[in-house]
Order: C-alpha cells, then sequence, then structure tokens
C-alpha cells in the first residue's frame, strides 16, 4: 500500500498520517506538490478523478480516495485501538461529530480558503472575495458552537474516548489558523481541548486516551445530554 498525500498544513493527507501513527503503522507516503499542481496531473487524475489528496494505492492498484474512508479502511484492518468507536452509540456518535466538523467547519474554512485567500491551493480556480470573506463569521461561530458543546466537559469531540473526529478537528482548527481564521479569544473550552491534544499529536500515540491504555469506556454522553440543553446551532 502507498499513500499519495501533501505535507502540514494541507489537512486532508494529515489526517490519514495521524491516523496511520495511531495505528503503529508504516506507510509509504508519494508527496505531491499541490502548488506546481502536481495533484491535476494526468496520472494522479487516474488516480483520483477528483484530482485530490489523499488517495492510498491497494498492492493489487485499487485506489480509495477520501480521507476518512482510507482512515475507515485502515480501521477495518487494524482494529486496535479504535477509533471509529467500539460500539454502536460510539460509532453513531463519532460518525455524527465526523461529519459535523466537515459540514459546518471545514466547508466554510475551504470557501474562505478557495476563494479569499491569496495563498489558495487551487490558483487555477476563479475567486469570488465577497463570498469568500463572508465565511469568515460563519467559522467564528461554528467555532464557537463547538466551545459551547465541549463546555459539558467531556474529553473529546465525541466523548470520553479520542477518535476520527478528533483527527478531523484538530487537523481543520490548525488548517484554519494557518489561513488566519484563529480560534475566537472566548472560546476556552476548544483551545482547551486543542491544548490537551498537542501532546499525543506530536507522539502520534494515543497517550491520552484512556481506552486505549485499559478496556473501552463508553461515552457517557448520553447522560449529560439529557441534562444539558443543546447548545444553539452555529447559524
Ligand atoms: N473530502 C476530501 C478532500 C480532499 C481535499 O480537498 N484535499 C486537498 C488537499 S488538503 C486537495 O487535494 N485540494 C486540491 C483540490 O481540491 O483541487 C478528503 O477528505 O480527502
Amino acid at each position: 500500500m502507498k499513500l499519495y498525500g501533501e505535507a502540514n498544513p494541507a489537512p486532508n493527507p494529515r489526517r490519514v498520517r495521524m491516523f496511520i501513527a495511531e495505528k503503529g503503522l508504516d506507510l509509504p507516503e508519494i508527496r505531491l506538490a499541490l502548488r506546481k499542481g502536481e495533484h491535476k496531473s494526468p496520472e494522479h487524475r487516474a488516480r483520483n478523478s477528483l484530482g485530490q489528496v489523499p488517495t492510498l494505492e491497494l498492492e493489487d492498484g485499487t485506489m480509495i480516495s477520501e480521507s476518512v474512508a482510507i482512515c475507515r479502511y485502515l480501521e477495518a484492518l487494524h482494529p486496535q485501538p479504535p477509533l471509529f468507536g467500539a460500539t454502536a452509540l460510539e460509532q453513531a456518535q463519532i460518525d455524527m461529530w465526523t461529519r459535523r466538523i466537515e459540514f459546518q467547519l471545514m466547508t466554510p474554512i475551504a470557501m474562505f480558503w478557495r476563494h479569499a485567500h491569496p495563498l489558495t491551493a487551487a490558483p487555477l480556480l476563479t475567486q469570488h472575495t465577497d463570498f469568500g470573506e463572508s465565511n469568515k463569521p460563519v467559522v467564528a461561530r461554528a467555532m464557537l458552537w463547538l466551545d459551547r458543546e465541549l463546555a459539558d466537559g467531556r474529553g473529546f469531540i465525541a466523548g470520553e474516548t479520542y477518535s476520527i473526529a478528533d483527527i478531523v478537528a484538530l487537523t481543520t482548527i490548525d488548517f484554519a489558523g494557518f489561513i488566519g481564521l484563529e480560534i475566537p479569544a472566548e472560546a476556552e473550552h476548544l483551545k482547551a481541548w486543542r491544548d490537551r491534544l498537542g501532546p499525543a499529536e506530536r507522539r502520534g500515540l494515543t497517550i491520552l486516551c484512556p481506552s486505549f491504555q485499559t478496556s473501552h469506556r463508553p461515552w457517557p454522553g448520553r447522560r449529560l445530554m439529557e441534562r444539558r440543553p443543546t447548545a444553539s446551532p452555529p447559524r
């Protein structure tokens, strides 16, 4: 197997690298220089018709694209530690949060990046800067919404277990910071979560995750949700 990716801060290949590190796997990565357009070459479009990274090439030549799909495939081959949840409830909660981060946070970040940022990775794209700029407050509102969610005291994005939802959120929020969309100053729970993930991220180990060291702990979130009103939506 080999991975086609790109260096940080490209968020999607980074998700897969973090996941690989959590699983303790050794998987070669071929970096495509996005700024040189290498991801749009005929060779890479034959691997991924959208001309994006990451793409995973299997031994028989099969290609898998989409960062979360690649991680899900690796999880099926290497179930420990479980990063997509161990129980039906955990799996649903982790999926819910992964999708929320993608849609509520990653989408407006990507729109700002593509349409308003001078360094955009898609230099051939026509930019609509007013529309791009209009995503800035949407991102801030989404971060504040996530902050209110984390105010319930959970350890990680989807509960008490480090998961793919944390990996997706961390790579997304770090990329936002790189393009000038910082976590709002008042979002102290979100900042604390980001700080908690720092050491594990550096080592590439789920040292913070209690379930990795002992038996898997079910998420107490249902109880928390029964007690707490749902945070208001970001927009
Ligand atoms: N939903 C895809 C997004 C992939 C993506 O947008 N990758 C970026 C790099 S981080 C890319 O290839 N951008 C170039 C483009 O979209 O043309 C995933 O999760 O893998």
